[in-house]
Parts: C-alpha cells; structure tokens; sequence
C-alpha cells in the first residue's frame, strides 16, 4: 500500500464515541497512537490528536539529562530557553555528556516510521537550531505554532503542515497538554481571541466549544501532536508553601511537512526549534 502524505483538502466531520457520548469532531480517534508511517500522515492532516511513542528515554537516561539541565542552572526562573547559542552548547553538552544525540534519534526514527527524508532545517548552508529543551515552573497558555505565516520567504516558510515533538525529561504531577480540535486561522483569529499580553497567548473563547484531547505527560515518552491545533500545558500540582518545587522538564522541536521543491521532487521533514 502506498500512503500519501500531506493534508488532504477540506475537513470531514465525524462521530467518535467517547465514554459512550458521541461527538463530532476532525478526528477518527481520541486515543494516542503509536508512531508509524500512517500515524504521522494523519496527524500532518489533522486526522488524529496525538502519537505517543513509550519509553524513549530510559529513567536513567532522563535523570542524568535533567542532572545537566539543573548544573546549568536555567530550572526555576527561567522559562522559555531560546537563546540559540546557550540552547547550542546546552545541546552539545547533551550529546557529550550523555552520549546521546536526541534530535538524530527522532530524526531517524521519523525517517524510519515514514520513508521521507528527515533533516533538520537551513537557510542557504546555515542550519536552524532544533531541540529546545524548556524547563517551566508554570503553565503554558492557548497558542498555535504554524510557521508558514510568520516565516514566509524562508525554509520554514515553505512547509504545509507542522507538528511538534515533546519528550518529558522528569516525572511532574498534572502538567497535561491539551490539544484542541481547532486549527488557527490566521489574522482573523489573531484578531478576535489574541491577547494583548502575554502576545503569545489567545482568549479560551477562541477555543470555546471545540473538543480537545488530553496528552499526560510521562516522563521518557516521545509525544506528537500537530501544532496548528491550539493547546496548552497545565500547570503542575505543587504545595501552595512550595511553589518552585516542580519544574517541566522537556526536550523539543517542530516538524515541517515540506512538499517536494521541484516538479517530481519527494516531500520531505524539516525539523528546527
Ligand atoms: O510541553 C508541551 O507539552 C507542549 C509545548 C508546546 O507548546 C509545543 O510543543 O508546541
Ligand atoms: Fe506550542
């Protein structure tokens, strides 16, 4: 059988049985699925909420990872880690220190479940930056990440569909993604549910009567979803007299459907942060 990638046209409205309730939704499932060839394809197309592949990393190899992350001290204060060069070397200590490089094991695995060619994305001969690693001590507000619009005229720019991957480096309580069964849609969402601030942030109005899915987090397992889709992470459960203790460790990147360049070509994965 020979599976097609990239979204498909228009949407289609089904019944998905949940707890016995039936609900319409894009999606043919509420379950994560493991990662193959078709998974992957139905979430580039919205077909499906999540993949979650179990136990990528070991619990010794998490632990040591999160070892490296807190001697760097960006736990607690820090949210988003974006620095490219810190998030660099931070990257290379990984792969030194932990002899492990992430990002080539998902990149293959990818390349593996798919057949297409998986590499990280560039510009010219410069290379994007992929595999964030975040370590939050709060929540993560509605957003969608979808380059196409805010990266036009580049590599990024160019894709058709975009998902991210998520590893949990640290076991947290609560800290769920939710994903919503509703793409952004541009400037007109922009402009009726974005916040003033955070400018990341939209209102839940936006996502108001939409079903959505679940993701635990579960430390050392490799999750997907298609970034498009509005979601959130929920904060941890921590003690109201210790409101540092728990920190959301986790490693990241986008993955960009990137159809064939030239008349013929195969499509491809990109891969950046
Ligand atoms: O940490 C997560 O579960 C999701 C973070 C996020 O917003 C993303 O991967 O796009
Ligand atoms: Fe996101």
């Amino acid at each position: 059988m020979t599976l097609r990638y990239g979204p498909t046209l228009g949407f289609s409205h089904q019944a998905v049985h949940d707890h016995g309730r039936l609900i319409n939704t894009n999606w043919t499932t509420l379950e994560d699925q493991p990662l193959t060839g078709k998974s992957v394809n139905d979430l580039v197309n919205n077909a499906i909420p999540t993949i979650r592949h179990r136990g990528f990393l070991s619990a010794d190899r998490c632990r040591d990872l999160v070892h490296i992350v807190q001697q760097y001290q960006i736990a607690n204060k820090e949210t988003y880690l974006n620095r490219v060069e810190e998030a660099n070397s931070l990257q290379k200590r990984f792969k030194e220190e932990a002899n492990i490089d992430i990002l080539a094991r998902v990149a293959a695995l990818l390349q593996e479940a798919t057949g297409l060619e998986t590499r990280v994305a560039h510009e010219g001969d410069r290379s994007y930056f992929a595999g964030l690693i975040r370590a939050v001590n709060d929540y993560i507000q509605i957003h969608s990440d979808y380059a196409p619009y805010d990266g036009a005229g580049w590599e990024i720019g160019k894709i058709t569909s975009q998902l991210t991957w998520n590893i949990l480096l640290k076991q947290v309580p609560g800290g769920d993604t939710i994903i919503y069964d509703r793409q952004w849609k541009g400037a007109a969402d922009d402009e009726a549910f974005r916040k003033a601030f955070p400018r990341y942030a939209y209102e839940p109005a936006g996502v108001q009567g939409s079903i959505f899915k679940a993701m635990k987090a579960v430390e050392g397992d490799l999750t997907f979803f298609n970034s498009r889709n509005f979601h959130e992470v929920k904060p941890c459960d921590k003690a109201w007299d210790r409101p540092d203790d728990v920190v959301r460790y986790t490693m990241s990147s986008f993955v960009g459907y990137l159809p064939g360049q030239s008349k013929g070509a195969p499509p491809s994965l990109i891969l950046w942060s």
